[in-house]
């Protein structure tokens, strides 16, 4: 049987995010399924460690209604996030290098040992060491910002860029946390970590369940980001970001 061009796939997604042009949708084309398009993000990733990045972590999307509402697509997703996406917390991104960049709130956990595959996490402080507000930049490669959920999934979900806040200790709970995203000091989005999966512990099982049926392990030290907690923001030049959860803390992004 002859499937899809996973290999060319990621080319043609890893050359739109390399030159900031944005592509057409493949999936439908090319008879792209949720299986072959998580095998081209993997070959996607594989373009970026060949050239000397880091794989660092895993970040989920999808995780919340408002999220799923924009992009019209409502599957939980995962993908991978490398050490060149991480920008200092307070540090700038050139708008110019991407192509519709947007940003969103989000809560990052700082992975310790997770059990064996297939086993459920028993207490979440073991789990995860420290806990962290975060800024997401998803930059997705499809033109219009549009896109199906195997064109989403091979484009390793959309990831960009991101920014962590300062880690603390897991707090007492973390379900029900007030979440902003302020633009220039003004409010840009209001939400609540309850948003997510109805608590964003629970985005930690899913991404090792999920990320395990494709043969991934979730790693002591990885970075976790749990998803944004309501829509998306588009970034604009000269833009001053604020991401604000509740008991966690701000990051912040300039954008130039
Ligand atoms: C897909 C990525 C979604 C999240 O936090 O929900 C995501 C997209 O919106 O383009 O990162
Ligand atoms: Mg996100």
């Amino acid at each position: 049987m002859i499937g899809p061009d996973v290999a060319g796939i990621a080319e043609r997604l890893g050359l739109a995010a390399d030159t900031a042009t944005a592509t057409g949708q493949l999936a439908a084309e090319t008879g792209l399924d949720v299986d072959a398009a998580y095998a081209a993000q993997t070959a996607l990733l594989r373009r970026r460690l060949d050239r000397g990045e880091r794989l660092v972590g895993l970040k989920m999307g999808l995780t919340s209604r408002a999220k799923m509402a924009q992009v019209g697509v409502d599957e939980v997703i995962w993908g991978r996030l490398t050490d060149v996406m991480r920008v200092p917390d307070g540090g700038t991104v050139d708008v110019g290098a991407y192509i519709h960049p947007r940003v969103e709130p989000e809560v990052a956990f700082l992975l310790d040992r997770l059990p064996a595959p297939g086993e459920p996490i028993g207490d979440f402080r073991e789990a995860v060491r420290a806990v962290a507000p975060a800024i997401e930049l998803i930059d997705s490669r499809y033109a219009d910002f549009t896109f199906s959920l195997p064109d989403v999934i091979a484009d390793n979900t959309s990831a960009a860029s991101f920014v962590i806040g300062p880690w603390s200790p897991v707090p007492d709970g973390l379900e029900n946390l007030g979440v902003l995203l302020e633009i220039d000091g003004r409010v840009a989005q209001v939400g609540s970590t309850a948003a997510i999966l109805g608590d964003p512990r629970r985005a930690l099982d899913e991404g090792i369940r999920l990320a395990g049926r494709h043969g991934v392990r979730l790693r002591e030290g990885w970075v976790f980001l749990a998803g944004a907690a309501t829509a998306a923001v588009p970034l604009r030049p000269g833009a001053h970001v604020r991401a604000v959860v509740e008991k966690l803390g701000t990051a912040t992004l300039r954008a130039s």
